[in-house]
């Protein structure tokens, strides 16, 4: 059995010769650490020629954009790992290949991604990927129908909800979602000339009911095994394509979770866009989030009632009208959850580059107000956005 050990450069190279499934291991021989997330050491291994091959991630016993005071389980590995072969079964197409991983070493090697790019730095460019959000909408039918209660045996459901506990990751989320950014925490990272916007948050107990509610729901609502962190920085893309990748925040969660998620960071970059791009492309890149915003949606429901319609195994949850009914409160859910992840976003400690890319500092300030106040709206409103052309028309008067 493996010890624990963090890799080098060249542990990631002999790692990936044994692990890598390429035809001449012999070929590799170089390894750069690429990782600009805030957990893992991420490590893309290349070939004599120069070509990257594959990847080689590993779990740090620690949170590593903070240091060795915050520890983190290494059992993160595992439960990424066996969430993307999850995935990877219903949604081959739209998850990233896991080609092996060591549970002691914390370690996976997958798939190479170098022919696409983050989506999330393909946005922030004003760089338009038209298939993008059907993708992401498919991905996540398949990913929650199939490992949901209208899908899975009840026995492996209940199985799976443990095997996927994952408590010190789920504390993280409960924390920063949920908690600090309607808090004085010395986490938050907002703008000081936003203090009283986000010190009206503090002070807005209609707002605090909704985020107890949702944070309640996020606690106790095990409808499937979500991703978990489905933002555009977990998200590759191609023309016509598209990759999930770091499933490590995954666990039995509600599912509005990674809907809202996937919405709310397309809704980050609609607010950041003017501070990011000329005004012209601003406004063309600012209608086509808009266009993906109700695309991911659309295409998430239609393939989500689909597959109810085909696939539903337990017999009262196959009643006609019933897959549609519980469709009307994931879309409240994701509305809710889709405003904690914009809040926590622009309040809290896991900022993006949409707004640390933004030079000007009272453009930043205006951009970051607007995203506040449409993620204080969308929690809010949540019960009464009826359907996404009520959610456009309501990011549309906010500014
Ligand atoms: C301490 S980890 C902060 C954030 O980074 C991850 O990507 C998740 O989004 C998490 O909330
Ligand atoms: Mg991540």
């Amino acid at each position: 059995m493996s010890q624990y050990r963090t890799f080098t450069a060249a542990d990631a190279v002999d790692y990936a010769r044994q692990f890598g499934g390429v035809e001449n291991p012999e070929s590799l021989v170089e390894s750069q650490e690429i990782g600009d997330g805030n957990l893992n050491l991420v490590f893309k291994i290349f070939d004599r020629d120069g070509i990257s091959r594959v990847i080689v991630k590993q779990a740090l016993p620690y949170v590593r954009c903070v240091g060795e005071s915050w520890p983190l389980t290494l059992d993160r590995a595992r439960i990424e790992a066996e969430v993307l072969q999850i995935h990877g079964e219903y949604c081959p197409q739209h998850t990233v290949k896991i080609l092996h991983y060591d549970p002691q070493l914390a370690v996976m090697v997958m798939e190479d991604l170098s022919s696409h790019a983050i989506w999330r730095g393909e946005q922030v460019n004003g760089v338009d990927y038209p298939q993008a959000a059907g993708q992401l909408g498919e991905y996540l039918a398949q990913t929650l129908f199939h490992t949901s209660d209208f899908y899975q045996h009840p026995h492996q459901k209940k199985a799976d909800v443990i095997r996927f506990t994952n408590p010190e990751l789920c504390d993280i989320t409960e924390e920063l979602f949920f908690n600090e950014p309607y808090e004085v925490h010395e986490r938050n990272g907002y703008p000081r000339a936003l203090e009283p916007l986000v010190a009206s948050l503090r002070d807005d107990d209609e707002l605090r009911q909704k985020v107890a509610g949702l944070k309640h729901r996020f606690l106790s609502h095990a409808e499937a095994l979500l991703h978990g962190d489905v933002h555009s920085g977990s998200i590759f893309v191609a023309e016509g394509s598209l990759k999930v990748i770091d499933a490590e925040f995954g666990y039995y969660g509600p599912i509005g979770f990674d809907v809202g998620s996937a919405l709310g960071n397309m809704l980050i970059n609609y607010c950041a866009l003017p501070g990011l791009l000329a005004p012209r492309e601003a406004a063309d890149a600012r209608e086509k989030r808009l266009r993906d915003v109700s695309t991911t949606w659309q295409s998430f429901a239609e393939g989500f009632l689909a597959l109810a319609a085909e696939k539903t195994q337990d017999r009262a949850l196959a009643r006609p009208g019933y897959a549609a009914e519980f469709l009307q409160k994931i879309w409240r859910d994701s509305l809710g959850f889709c405003g904690t992840e914009v809040i926590r976003r622009t309040v809290g400690m896991s900022q993006v580059a949409d707004i640390k890319n933004i030079r000007d500092e009272a453009m930043k300030n205006e951009c970051v107000r607007q995203a506040i106040t449409l993620g204080r709206t969308l929690i809010l409103a949540a019960d009464r956005i009826e359907d996404a052309d009520a959610l456009i028309a309501r990011v549309r008067q906010n500014g």
